[in-house]
């Protein structure tokens, strides 16, 4: 009875705890941003919005339990960690999709982009949680799916549509391309922080101690509440246009 209803203690230099903690706060906050914005907007971009909401949200639900279960057991989530990504980056696949339906982008293409960012998040859990010694196989196999959406957003289909619907369209889809690239980036260095063999042992990142949960959360802030803002502000000019 005496443990009943305490919170599980923070240690003040459990600096990964923090960032859970932040990160929980910040994905809660940002949705009721993005909630609470819809209506100023015109019809045509409303699912836009409500889709930047659902990704900081389900992401705020996620990292409520992320920070319970590593003040409680002090190991990384894995488990909820990838269950959080399963349906959130999909669900940035669809804003492409979104954004490019005035170009006429068409469903195969969400489709693809979708299937695709799943075969890179079940082979990377498959090598963070389940074949941890083949790690480096199935964060390669994981890569390459990885590079496929780049491929595609940059240089294939999806770059054609965004070119085609210029403007401010472009200018968007453009910048969304440099999250994927370079925001997306950051998580194959958290893997590579999280599991051995790459620079010794696991945890060592060029000679540094870096948590790879640290690591995950920074991308996480970084890529659902930049790339949700991203939607949020060609929204405003869309909507200001029409
Ligand atoms: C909101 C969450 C996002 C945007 C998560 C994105 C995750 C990735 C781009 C993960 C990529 C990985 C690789 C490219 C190789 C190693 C394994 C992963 C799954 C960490």
């Amino acid at each position: 009875m005496e443990n009943f209803l305490l919170l599980a203690k923070m240690d003040t230099t459990d600096y990964v705890g923090f960032t859970f903690f932040v990160g929980c706060m910040a994905m809660m906050a940002a949705s009721a941003f993005f909630f609470l914005s819809i209506n100023q907007f015109d019809k045509k971009w409303r699912t836009s919005i409500l889709v930047s909401g659902l990704i900081t949200f389900i992401a705020a639900v996620h990292y409520y339990y992320m920070r319970d279960y590593w003040a409680a057991n002090g190991e990384s989530p894995t488990f909820f960690r990838y269950v959080d990504w399963i349906l959130t980056v999909p669900l940035m696949c669809v804003e492409f999709y979104l954004i490019l339906r005035v170009a006429g982008a068409t469903k195969k293409l969400m489709w693809t982009l979708i299937t695709a960012s799943v075969i890179m998040l079940v082979t990377g859990y498959w090598g963070e949680g389940v074949d941890m010694k083949n790690a480096a196989i199935w964060g390669l196999i994981s890569g390459i799916a990885y590079f496929y959406i780049v491929y595609l957003i940059m240089f294939g289909k999806a770059k054609e549509l965004a070119t085609k619907a210029g403007g401010n369209v472009l200018k968007a889809h453009n910048i969304l391309c440099k999250f994927v690239l370079i925001g997306w980036a950051i998580y194959p260095l958290g893997y590579m922080a999280g599991t051995a063999g790459w620079y010794g042992e696991a945890g060592q990142l060029f000679g540094c101690n870096i948590d790879m949960d640290v690591i995950y959360n920074i991308g996480d802030a970084i890529n659902k509440i930049g790339f949700g803002l991203v939607v949020y502000s060609l929204a405003v000019d869309q909507s200001k246009e029409a």
